[in-house]
Parts: C-alpha cells; structure tokens; sequence
C-alpha cells in the first residue's frame, strides 16, 4: 500500500527508523491488547537492533506472564533517563499510562479510542482499528520486519481480546487479513486462546458465582447491573485483575442489552459498561468524566455509590431506549 509522508503511519515509521533508545508504554491496568500491543513492537524494534525497554504502571494480567518474553516488562509509574523517543500505545491521553515524565520526551502515539487527545509529537489515530495489535501490526510491516512467532503471537493476543473472542461491532476485513498473516507466520490460535482463556484459578470461577447471583435488573431487564467489593474479592481470593471480562456476562442472556459494573475498590469506584449493536455506552461514560467505544465504556465516580448509582443507571436505560430506536 503506497504512502505518502504525510500519512501518520508513514510519520510513525520514520519517527522509529530514526532513533535508537525507547520506551514502550501503554496503559495502566494493562489489557491483552495493551501488553500484545507493546511486546509486539517492542520485539519488532529489537530486531531492528534499536534499544527498547518495556514500561508497564501495573503487572500484567497474570496469563500473560505466562509468556517468557512477559517477564522483560518493567513494572514502574515514572520513566527517566536518555531516551530518543516513548511509544505510547493504546492510550487516548498520556495520562492513561499512569507513567510519570512522559512528556519530556519525545512522544509517538498510536491508538484506537475515540476521544485521542493527540498528545504526541507524532499522532496515528485510528478509531476503525479493532484493537490497537492492527495498527502495530501495520507498523512493523511497515518497518520490514518478519512476523517472528513471537511476535505474531502477541499481535494475535492483541487482536483476539480487544474483539471479544471475535465477537464485537469493531471487527473488518482488515482483522481477518492480519489473522491470516498471523497464522501463516505459525502461530496456532488455539493454543493461544487456550493460554488466555483457560488460566483462571478456581476462584474466578466462585468469583463468577457470586457476581452473577447479585445481579440486578433494570430498565425492563434490559440493562444489568453488576457490583463488586474488596469484602467480595477477598472471600473469593480474587485481585481486581481477575474481574476483567466478567462484565460481559450478561451480555449472553437474550433481553439484556447494556451492563453495569460497579467496582468498589480500595476507596474507589470504578464503572465499567458494555453494550449490543447500536447502543451508545461511550456517551454515557463520557457524561460522567470517562470514555471508551461504543460498545465498551468506563469511568470513575465519586463516593459514596449510592448517591450516584440510580442516575447512571437510568443513564444507561435510556442509552439503550434511544440505541433500539435507531
Ligand atoms: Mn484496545
């Protein structure tokens, strides 16, 4: 595919070619597509021969330690020292890296959450990316560098989670085109799936219980609303980490079109939501201070739960009103 310098990929790949020292980054509570987004790259710019440190504000998810390479990823909330440029990946604002000192660096900014503040000093923004591991993807091809099965491994984690399995509203052609490079390059998606999907300790499993046994229903039964504490996790031996992904539990009942997750958590409270189709959960999110995609939202509110809980529910009841009507 022919490009033209002007074209932020093109500006991306320059930006790499002509430094040596980086930094990696990526979000705070790192997802699989965060931790597959930078260890694809950070394997691409090594094979380069270029100097290349992975920077995480939080440990990755404990199936991807699973992976050797996982272990390389320095677990830190500030960045000093001679760089020639950080990567951020998947981050709509550099503050979502939870990383200090960033912006005194050179900063390349790769992403796929609407809302991107184009913080860099070189920004590639593509909402249509169904996970931030495509437009990884099409850097190092841009770069020349082989799909090494390391590397194609993670653009597939990358890929594989951030669509829910191959289920969400975001998945193109082009994912499918990028899969079959990944699997040409060896990679056996099974056995992939079968290192994120089937690593949980039972607890998960008691944890999965008992959030759905408190689930409530609103709007009609067509929003579920989920709610999680420290005293929950603590009985079920669970760390915050192990909630991910459960919000889309009740997604697989038929009438439910949008769920609440409330999290309550060592002082904090977190909101995540999810929705079908057409229904809007970002901009209710982003009502309350957050973001996120369509389908795939998130925000924080202030304590106490109570106080705020029946207005962002009645929020979500009308996200879904209005994305069934369309
Ligand atoms: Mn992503």
């Amino acid at each position: 595919m022919p490009t033209t310098p002007e074209q932020p990929l093109q500006r991306v790949l320059d930006a790499l070619r002509t430094r040596d020292r980086f930094v990696v980054v990526s979000h705070a509570r790192p997802d699989g597509d965060a931790s597959g987004s930078q260890l694809a790259l950070a394997l691409a710019l090594r094979h380069l021969g270029k100097h290349v440190r992975m920077v995480s504000r939080d440990r990755p998810q404990a199936w991807l330690l699973s992976f050797a390479e996982a272990a390389d990823v320095e677990v830190a909330d500030r960045v000093e020292g001679e760089l020639d440029a950080v990567v951020v990946l998947e981050c709509g604002s550099l503050e979502r890296t939870g990383i200090a000192g960033l912006e005194r660096y050179f900063v390349i900014n790769v992403d796929h959450h609407r809302g991107n503040t184009l913080y860099g000093a070189v920004n590639w923004f593509d909402e249509t990316a169904a996970a931030c591991g495509e437009m990884v993807h099409d850097i190092i091809a841009g770069l020349g560098v082989p799909l090494t099965p390391a590397i194609a491994t993670f653009l597939y984690v990358a890929i594989l989670t951030d669509t829910g399995s191959f289920r969400h509203a975001n998945i193109t052609a082009r994912t499918f085109d990028i899969c079959r490079r990944i699997a040409g390059a060896g990679v056996s998606p099974a056995a992939v799936a079968a290192r994120v999907y089937q690593q949980a300790p039972v607890g998960t499993l008691r944890l999965t219980g008992e959030l759905l046994r408190g689930m409530e229903l609103a709007g009609a039964g067509r929003v579920a609303v989920l709610h999680v504490d420290d005293g929950l996790l603590h009985a079920t031996g669970c760390a915050p980490e192990d909630l991910d992904g459960m919000i889309n539990l009740p997604l697989q009942a038929r009438d439910v079109r949008a769920a609440v997750l409330f999290k309550e958590l060592g002082g904090e409270i977190r909101v995540s939501l999810r929705s079908k189709e057409a229904i809007d959960v970002r901009a209710v999110a982003a009502a309350y201070g957050g973001g996120g995609h369509r389908n795939a939202a998130g925000c924080e509110l202030p304590p106490p739960l109570e106080r705020a809980r029946p207005g962002l529910v009645a929020d979500v009841v009308a996200a879904v009103d209005a994305g069934t009507r369309d």
